[in-house]
C-alpha cells in the first residue's frame, strides 16, 4: 500500500527531531544497536508485549509513547474528600478545569482526529471524570466502537473500585489489559477519613461501613483481575496524616493480590477546588516528603513514579497536555482514521528506542561502578525522546533523577507553574517559584539556558548546565556522576 510521505519535523513535533534525523542518518540506529530489547530482564514476554508502549505502564516507554483520556464517565458512586465533582476525577487528573463531557460518538470523533494528528498515541483511558465502571454503558459503548476503529489501540480504564467486580468479565472480553483501581486504605476506619459516603446497590451508606464495603470490593476486584492476566495498576493518594504510614500497608496487601503496579500520588489539596481538604485545610505532601514515602516503599509491589495525575480528558505525551488543541468545537464533523503517521512513528522509535537502552545500560554500569556511596539528584529538562532536548525557561516540568550505588533511577517529577520565559524573557518571580519547585534537586540539565537564570540558580544552591544538551538523559548524568566522583566520564552517545 502506498503511504504519504510525512517530514520528520510533522511527526515528531513533542520530540526531538535533530537527534532522531541524526540517528535516522547514520543508517537508521547504531549498528551494534540493531533489534535490542528495551524488556527488562525479569520481565516474560507476553507483559512485556502489554507495557512496552503503555506511557503510564512503562517509565523507559512514556518518553515516547502518548495516552489520551475521553471525558465520558461523569458519574460517581462515592464521594472522596479530595473531590470536588464540579472538577475533574482526583483519581486520575488535576482538578482545576471542568471537562467537556462527550458522548460515545463524540468520543470516538476525537480519539479518531487525535490518533489522525499525534503519531506517539498508544493508550486511550477512560478516567472520569466520574467513575468508569460506575458509568459503564457509555464506557463500554466507547471502548467497543474506538478497538473496532482502531484495533492497535490500548484501552484503559480507571475506577475507584466499587463497580469494578460486576464488570470483569466484560473487561477481559474487550481485551482492556490495563486498569486502574484507586485505594487508599485497607482499613475502614482510616477509609472513613476519606470517604463520607458511598452508593452501592440502590443505597446509601456512610461511615466505617461505607469504607469497609469499598475496601472489600476493592480487593475483590483486584483478585478477579489477576485471576484473569488482566494488568493492574493501583493509585493511592498520599494523605499527610490521614493515610501516610497507612500506605505501607496498602502496598502489601496489593503486592500479595497480584498488583502491576503501585503508583503513590500527592494530595492535591486547595480551598479554590472546593474539596472537602481543601476548605478544612488539609495540606498535600511536599515533593520529598512524597519521595520518602516511596523510598521506603521500594521493595514492595513495584512502585510507578512517573505518573502526572492527568485530567480526565488529557491529550498527549505525560507532562504535556494537548488537550485545548481537540475540543469539540475544533474536531471536523466526519473523520477516517489514517494510520500511516502512527506507523511511521512507530518504526522510527524502535530504532532510537534500542539506541536508548544501550546508552542507559551503559550509563547504569558505569555510575554502579563509581566506588562511591554519594547520592546525587538531578532534574532534567526534556520534551520527550528520553534526551535533553528542552530550554531551562520554556520546562513545563523537570523530570528527577537519583544517581548513586543502585544506579540512575527515575525518582518524579517536578512542575513549573509558571515557565521561566513565558513571553520570551525572564522573570525574577518566576524563578524564585521554579527554584522552589526543585526543593532537594543538585544539578540541573537543560539544553539551554542563559547567564542570569544560571547564577540565581547558582545562589540558591543548584548547579545548572547546558553541556550535555541533546544527550541521553542517563548518559548525562552517568557523565555527570563520574566527573563529580574522581573517574573518567563516560562518552556521551549522540
Ligand atoms: Fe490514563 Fe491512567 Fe490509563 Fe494512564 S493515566 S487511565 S493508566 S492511560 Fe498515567 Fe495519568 Fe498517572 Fe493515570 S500518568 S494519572 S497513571
Ligand atoms: Fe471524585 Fe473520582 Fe472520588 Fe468519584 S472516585 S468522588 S469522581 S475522585
Amino acid at each position: 500500500m502506498n503511504q504519504p510521505m510525512i517530514s520528520l519535523d510533522s511527526l515528531l513535533q513533542p520530540i526531538d527531531v535533530d537527534a532522531l534525523e541524526k540517528t535516522a542518518a547514520s543508517g537508521g540506529c547504531s549498528s551494534s544497536s540493531c533489534g535490542s530489547s528495551a524488556k527488562p530482564d525479569d520481565m516474560d514476554a507476553a507483559t512485556w508485549e502489554k507495557i512496552k508502549d503503555h506511557p503510564c505502564y512503562s517509565e523507559e516507554a512514556h518518553h515516547y509513547f502518548a495516552r489520551m483520556h475521553v471525558a465520558v464517565a461523569p458519574a460517581c458512586n462515592i464521594q472522596c474528600n479530595y473531590c470536588n465533582r464540579k472538577y475533574d476525577c482526583a483519581n486520575e487528573s488535576r482538578p482545576g478545569v471542568v471537562s467537556e463531557k462527550l458522548t460515545p460518538d463524540q468520543a470516538m470523533r476525537k480519539v479518531v482526529t487525535v490518533a489522525n494528528e499525534v503519531p506517539q498515541l498508544s493508550v486511550l483511558g477512560i478516567a472520569g471524570p466520574g467513575d468508569a465502571c460506575y458509568d459503564w454503558k457509555k464506557t463500554k459503548a466507547t471502548f467497543e466502537a474506538i478497538s473496532k476503529e482502531i484495533p492497535d489501540i490500548k484501552l484503559c480504564i480507571s475506577t475507584n473500585g466499587l463497580a469494578l467486580p460486576d464488570h470483569v468479565d466484560e473487561l477481559a472480553e474487550m481485551n482492556v489489559d490495563h486498569v486502574t483501581i484507586t485505594i487508599n486504605m485497607v482499613d475502614p476506619e482510616i477509609g472513613a477519613k476519606i470517604y463520607p459516603w458511598i452508593y452501592y446497590n440502590k443505597r446509601r451508606y456512610e461511615g466505617i461501613e461505607a469504607a469497609r464495603i469499598l475496601h472489600e470490593r476493592q480487593m475483590l476486584g483486584l483478585e478477579m483481575l489477576t485471576a484473569r492476566g488482566i494488568l493492574t495498576k493501583i493509585n493511592s493518594v498520599l494523605i499527610p496524616g490521614v493515610n501516610d504510614e497507612h500506605l505501607l500497608e496498602v502496598n502489601k496487601w496489593v503486592k500479595e493480590r497480584g498488583a502491576f503496579l503501585h503508583n503513590v500520588m500527592p494530595l492535591i489539596s486547595d480551598p479554590a477546588h472546593g474539596t472537602h481538604y481543601g476548605l478544612t485545610g488539609q495540606r498535600g505532601p511536599t515533593a520529598m516528603e512524597l519521595k520518602a514515602l516511596q523510598d521506603e516503599l521500594e521493595g514492595g509491589a513495584k512502585l510507578m513514579r512517573h505518573c502526572r495525575q492527568c485530567r480526565a480528558d488529557a491529550v498527549g505525551l505525560l507532562g504535556e497536555d494537548r488537550g485545548q488543541e481537540f475540543t469539540l468545537d475544533q474536531l471536523p464533523e466526519t473523520v477516517t482514521y489514517d494510520a500511516s503517521k502512527r506507523e511511521a512513528y512507530r518504526e522510527i522509535v524502535a530504532k532510537e528506542r534500542g539506541d536508548h537502552v544501550e546508552a542507559k545500560q551503559a550509563a547504569v554500569a558505569a555510575v554502579k561502578d563509581v566506588a562511591a556511596e554519594a547520592k546525587l539528584l538531578v532534574a532534567v529538562a526534556t520534551k520527550g525522546g528520553g534526551r535533553i532536548n528542552e530550554h531551562f525557561g520554556h520546562a513545563k516540568e523537570f523530570q528527577v533523577y537519583e544517581a548513586g550505588p543502585k544506579g540512575i533511577t527515575f525518582v518524579g517529577h517536578r512542575k513549573v507553574e509558571t515557565q521561566y520565559c513565558e513571553g520570551g524573557w525572564g522573570e525574577d518571580a518566576t524563578l524564585d517559584s521554579v527554584i522552589r519547585a526543585l526543593e532537594g534537586v543538585e544539578v540541573v540539565l537543560c539544553a539551554k539556558i542563559g547567564d542570569c537564570p544560571k547564577g540565581m540558580l547558582t545562589a540558591a544552591g543548584i548547579r545548572a548546565t547546558d553541556a550535555y544538551g541533546f544527550d541521553y538523559i542517563e548518559t548525562a548524568i552517568g557523565a555527570l556522576y563520574a566527573a563529580e566522583y574522581g573517574v573518567e566520564p563516560i562518552t556521551a552517545v549522540a
